[in-house]
This record gives C-alpha cells, structure tokens and sequence, in this order.
C-alpha cells in the first residue's frame, strides 16, 4: 500500500487542482479558489486564511452587514469594508463600487470577492458564503443542520430587532422585544447547551451558529445599553465567552461601528 505524510498528500491535492484550473479553466487560481478546494479536504488553513481578502459594500454602520464580518472576524479573514462606495451609492460606478443598478437586488450590503464573477448580496447569503470559507460550516451535514437551527433562530430574532424601530409604537415595540422576545428566543438555546452538554452549539467545537449568536447579543446589547439578553442563561453566557475568544472576534468587537438599530 502506497504510505504518504499528509504534507504530501497536501502538496500533491494542491499541484493537481493548479494544474486543473491552468488546463481546464484557462485561469489562474487564486487564493480563495486554493482555500475553497483545499478546505474540501479538511486541512487546517488557519495560516493561509488570513492572507484571503474579500470586500463588502456598506455603510460603516453596525447592521446588515455585521454577520458576515464577524464571521470574517472568528475565521481569520479580512474583510475590507468599501464604505466609500456606500457613501456615493446609488450612483458609484464601475471604478470605485457596485451601482444600485448592478447590485442583484437593489440593495446592499453586497460581496465581492477578487477572481470571482459577479456580486452576492442578501446579508444572510453573504454571511453564509464568509462562514464557509471561514471553515465555520462543520463538514458532517447533521452537525451543520444543527448549526443551521441556531443560526436561523438568531436571524429571527434580528429580524425582531429590525422591526422594533419601523413599528407604529417603537417604545412599546422595543419593551415588548427586551422584556418578551429575547426570552422566548434564547430560553430554547439555554436548554439545548444544558441538553448537550457542550460549550458550543453544534458539535464539540466552534461553528457559525455560535458566532451568528455572538453577534446578535452585540445588537441587542449595543441597541439598548440596559438591556441584558442573557441574564438567567449561564450556559449562553458561557458560550459567548468562548466565542468572543475565537480568532480576532474580541478586537472586532471593540471597534464596532455605531449601531444603526437603536431604542
Ligand atoms: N434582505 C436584504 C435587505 C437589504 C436592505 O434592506 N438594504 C437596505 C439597507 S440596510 C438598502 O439597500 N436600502 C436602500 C434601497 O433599498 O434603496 C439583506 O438582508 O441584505
């Protein structure tokens, strides 16, 4: 039987996908294709990772766009923020940013990514493609779906949050989800942890759930300075510890833009 060390089989899984791409796309790869690729094989790339650049278009604002960039964040990846292009937006032009007119759908916060075609907006697509190739997506797909499960719950609760300031009665609206909806979301969470038994959501180890939940509680947090979405649930408070502590997730956290949803 053929024996070969895993810097090996690295170094071969790499030469054969560079050559595939020189051979069949006529392309040269670039960093984020080598990651893609080489993260279906499950090599840890946290070094090469942080070399990866993507950008999102946005205001400089904590909103939409804040998930993707922790995600960014946890994982090791820069994400530049071309806030510049937001400011001229509708009308920026080819040069400097996507229009409102080549954005899919109008609207931003939109990615693009050097090498690839085209742009992706939608906040939680965009947050999804930075996940995955933050290595955040566990590769067993029962694993992921559990993740998934906590990541669409803490969207739902975002969403809330959004709602609250377009809301006829926004005091009443902003009460109602402090003092009702962040404990009807986040009651479930506490006993799925006290379930499991584990730190994080999905698994063993750190997964996009965790930091999708993270960066809800920042919102909450920074949306009212006296709320405190987690009293009572020491298990998430655990949680938000330990994934505060992933990659460069605690520094991000502290340079964190204005928020724009706010009591
Ligand atoms: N579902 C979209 C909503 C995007 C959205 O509402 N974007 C707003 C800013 S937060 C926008 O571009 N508004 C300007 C416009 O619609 O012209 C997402 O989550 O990305």
């Amino acid at each position: 039987m053929l024996r070969t060390s895993k810097s090996t089989d690295f170094c071969r899984k790499t030469l054969t996908y560079l050559f595939y791409r020189r051979m069949v796309d006529r392309k040269s790869p670039t960093t984020v294709d080598v990651l893609e690729v080489l993260d279906t094989w499950n090599f840890n790339l946290g070094l090469v990772r942080c070399k990866m650049s993507i950008t999102i278009q946005y205001w400089n604002i904590t909103a939409r766009a804040v998930f993707a960039q922790a995600l960014a964040a946890a994982g090791g990846i820069e994400a530049k923020l071309n806030d510049t292009a937001a400011n001229l937006w509708p009308t920026c032009n080819a040069n400097n940013g996507i229009s409102k007119e080549e954005c899919p759908f109008g609207q931003m916060p939109v990615l693009t990514v050097e090498g690839k075609d085209g742009v992706i907006a939608e906040s939680e697509a965009i947050a999804r493609y930075v996940a995955t190739i933050a290595g955040l997506i566990p590769s067993d797909p029962w694993v992921a779906a559990k993740s998934d499960m906590v990541w669409a719950r803490c969207f739902g609760t975002w969403n809330e949050l959004t709602a609250c300031q377009y809301s006829a009665d926004k005091a009443a609206a902003w009460e109602k989800f402090g003092k009702t909806t962040v404990v009807e979301k986040f009651a479930p969470l506490e006993k799925m942890l006290a379930k499991s038994g584990t730190t994080f959501f999905a698994g063993d180890k750190i997964s996009a759930s965790d930091v999708v939940f993270y960066t809800v509680v920042q919102l909450i947090l920074m949306s009212n300075s006296n709320s405190d979405p987690l009293h009572g649930f020491p298990l998430l408070a655990k949680n938000l510890e330990a994934t505060r502590a992933t990659g460069s997730l605690a520094e991000f956290t502290s340079k964190m833009a204005a928020p724009y949803y706010k009591v």
